[in-house]
Parts: structure tokens; C-alpha cells; sequence
């Protein structure tokens, strides 16, 4: 039997791999085998092992996005079908990635429509990040080419989920779900949080549905769209922890975290999504910051929080900064972090812009574009451009 994929997509820090996490649960608690991939510039990716020691079967796709790496992405699936035979594969593309419905899901369809059928492509929104963005003015954090970027996701969804919506008022929420809907009128807009579940068994009845695509073709400007990824900087990170005596590691997160917020902070660069990981014995944390003015937030994967000297940590940092300011930030808060009862040992940093996506398979859509009364196209250009002169967001 075909194999059902799921792709999520959306943008950095949004929750694809909580939803991955949970959807992939609630699959198994279906009956389903569930098999994942996930995806980024390079190796040392915190979504891998945040998802791995759940116990799911995950393969990377590291060195460039599905797009660019397609022939990576069908070993990937190939391998896992070897080893779990599933019945649905959930993928998790990089959170700066655009026109995955041409380059990854029509070839998919076309090439391997023995093996697989495609579910509705979902793309999640993180309310805080899309209210920030519709607001008119000169403060957006991220530059017009990054927004380019975060409309052309929204775009090209079947579905567009609005996510965390545990953590928004009722009223803010219902708002923003019809603007969604007003904007984007040829998508299925819902509401969900990946976090505590509310929402996720309708959207999962959807994408095990064979609801027909109403997707449209949608033209990106590959320009606008490489140099509004060149823009964030990108910086994964193995570092060892070496303690003098046995501690507990939340509070080394929560400072570490809290340390690279004020970095970034100090130099004006916006945060699209900082993660960690940390492997001690009996358990793991996993950190996250979404945005310059959220809180870091702890995960405890595992059954014991045991004390020790030893730990692993894992670093992933997407900020709209260049890399050489990016890596020279990361190194100091990690010096800083260094003190006469912990010893902080960089194994490995990789930092850099995300190259222009070159995609292996472009199958664009028939120009078949019937939209409503008003253009999604034309509002989009409008609302994410800024109203007035430049801003610190729009570097030339
Ligand atoms: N309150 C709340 N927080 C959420 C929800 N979903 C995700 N988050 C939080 O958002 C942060 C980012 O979540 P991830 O799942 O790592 O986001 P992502 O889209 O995979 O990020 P990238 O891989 O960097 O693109 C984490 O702190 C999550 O706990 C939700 O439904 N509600
Ligand atoms: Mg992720």
C-alpha cells in the first residue's frame, strides 16, 4: 500500500516538530506506523534527536533543503520504508524554505506515485510572528525579502494552521483566523495547538482524507527569495559540558538561552528560532526561543532528571544577522558561560547564510489561478511591505 506524506511546513520556530511529536502519537494510537524526516543546512540538527528519542524512525536530510536535495529525500524515504514499512511519513522542510508544493511534492507525486500519496500540505503559523507582521508600520523585525518568504509559504498551503492557539485569547484568535481566511481564500484555515493537542485529531482526519488540492500556482522570485535567506544567519553547534561537580543542567539552559536572547538583543537582530539540546544521563532538555521578545522555553525529555558532570549540548541558531557577527555573538555567550566549576569545549560550529535554493525538480502548477474578488497575491504584497521609509529590518 502507498505510503501517505505528510509535509509541514511554515516558518522558523512556528512548531513543526511539536507537531510532528504529537501528530505522530496520535498516529501510532491509530494504528499507524509513522516513519519522519527531517531536514536542515547541516548537521547537528536538534529536531533529529529531539524526535529520535521519542523512539520514531528519523532520517536527515542535512546540506540543503528537500528542494535542492530531492534525490536525499527519496533515500530517505526508501530507507525508512526498508526498516518500518510505515503507513505515513511526516517531513519537516527547513523553516526558511518556499515552493516546496512544486519542487518537492508534485515530484514526489509524479515520480513516485507508486510509493506515496500526498495529504493537503499544511503550513503552520505562529500567531505572535503573523499579528507582528500584519500590523502596518516601519517596525517589522524582519526585512521585506524575509517576509517575501514567510507570505509565499502561506501562499502555496492547502491548509494553513494558526498554531498556538492554546497560548492566544479567543478573541485575538477568531481575528486572526479570518484574516487568514480573507487573505488566503483558497486555503483551509483552522486553528490548533501542537503543544497540548486541541485541534489535532480534525486536522489529522484531513490529512488521512483524500480532500482534492486546491492549491495554486504561485510564482516566486528565486532572487528575492535566496537573498531573503542569505539575510538570517545560520549556526549549528556540538558543544561539551564538563562540570567539576554533579549539577543539574536546567538552569545552564535557561542561562544560556537567556544570555543569547540579550546578545542578540543588544545588536538588533531579530531571533527566528534558537534551539538546544542537552543529553545527560536519564534525560534531556530541549530550549527554545521563538522571537527577541519571548520567553525561553524547557522541554525534560526522559524518565529521570539525575545530576551530573557531564552533558552534551546541541545548538542551532536562525537570526536575521550576518554570520560572521552571528558566530562572534554564540562564542562569547559560550566563553561567558565558561566558569571556574564548568568548563564549555566548542566540538564543532558551523556558521553561514543558507546558499540560493537551487532546486533538483521544479513541476509548477497549470496557471489555472481563479482566486475570489480580491488578489491573496496583491493584499500580501501590501501588507508585508512597510508602510513607511526604511527600517532596521530592511538591509539593502
Ligand atoms: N504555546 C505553544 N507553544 C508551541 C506550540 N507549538 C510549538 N510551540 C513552541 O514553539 C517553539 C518552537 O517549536 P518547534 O516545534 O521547535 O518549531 P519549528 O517550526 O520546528 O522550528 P524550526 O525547526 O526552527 O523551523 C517551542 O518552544 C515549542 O514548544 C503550541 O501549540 N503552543
Ligand atoms: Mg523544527
Amino acid at each position: 500500500m502507498a505510503v501517505r506524506v505528510i509535509l509541514v511546513g511554515g516558518f522558523l520556530g512556528a512548531g513543526k516538530t511539536t507537531l510532528l511529536r504529537q501528530a505522530g502519537r496520535r498516529l501510532m494510537s491509530r494504528g499507524l506506523k509513522v516513519a519522519m524526516v527531517t531536514n536542515d543546512q547541516a548537521a547537528d540538527l536538534v529536531d533529529t534527536e529531539t524526535l529520535r528519542r521519542e523512539g520514531f524512525g528519523v532520517e536527515e536530510v542535512s546540506g540543503g533543503c528537500f528542494c535542492c536535495r530531492f534525490r536525499d529525500l527519496a533515500d530517505a524515504g526508501a530507507r525508512l520504508f526498508e526498516r518500518h514499512a510505515p503507513d505515513v511519513l511526516l517531513c519537516e522542510p527547513v523553516g526558511s524554505c518556499t515552493d516546496l508544493a512544486a519542487t518537492v511534492l508534485r515530484p514526489l507525486a509524479h515520480f513516485l506515485k507508486d510509493r506515496y500519496t500526498i495529504a493537503p500540505y499544511t503550513v503552520l503559523v505562529d500567531p505572535e510572528r503573523l499579528a507582528g507582521l500584519l500590523e502596518p508600520g516601519p517596525h517589522h523585525p524582519f526585512s521585506e525579502k524575509v517576509r517575501y518568504i514567510f507570505s509565499k509559504q502561506l501562499e502555496e498551503a492547502d491548509t494553513i494552521a494558526l498554531n498556538k492557539s492554546d497560548a492566544l485569547p479567543a478573541p485575538e484568535r477568531s481575528a486572526l483566523h479570518d484574516r487568514l481566511g480573507q487573505l488566503f481564500p483558497s486555503a483551509q484555515v483552522r486553528a490548533f495547538s501542537a503543544l497540548n493537542g486541541d485541534g489535532l485529531d480534525a486536522w489529522l482526519d484531513e490529512m488521512l482524507s483524500e480532500r482534492p488540492s486546491a492549491r495554486q500556482a504561485i510564482h516566486v522570485d528565486y532572487d528575492v527569495y535566496a537573498e531573503g535567506e542569505a539575510e538570517l544567519g545560520w549556526l549549528n553547534a556540538a558543544v561539551r559540558l564538563h562540570a567539576t561537580e554533579e549539577r543539574a543542567w536546567k538552569p545552564v539552559c535557561l542561562d544560556l538561552l537567556r544570555a543569547l536572547k540579550d546578545a542578540f538583543a543588544a545588536s538588533g537582530a531579530e531571533v527566528a528560532h534558537v534551539k538546544l539540546s542537552l543529553t545527560a544521563p536519564g534525560h534531556a532538555l530541549i530550549g527554545n526561543l521563538t522571537s527577541n521578545r519571548g520567553t525561553p522555553f524547557l522541554l525534560v525529555q526522559g524518565t529521570s532528571e539525575e545530576p551530573s558532570r557531564k552533558a552534551l549540548l546541541i545548538l542551532n541558531a536562525r537570526v536575521h544577522m550576518a554570520p560572521a557577527e552571528l558566530e562572534g555573538a554564540v562564542r562569547d555567550v559560550l566563553t561567558r558561560a565558561s566558569t571556574s566549576g564548568l568548563s564549555v569545549a566548542t566540538e564543532r560550529l558551523e556558521c553561514f547564510s543558507p546558499g540560493r535554493p537551487v532546486p533538483q525538480h521544479r513541476l509548477p502548477l497549470p496557471e489555472a489561478c481563479t482566486v475570489g474578488a480580491e488578489n491573496p497575491c496583491q493584499i500580501l504584497r501590501d501588507v508585508f511591505k512597510p508602510k513607511r521609509g526604511p527600517t532596521q529590518g530592511d538591509r539593502p
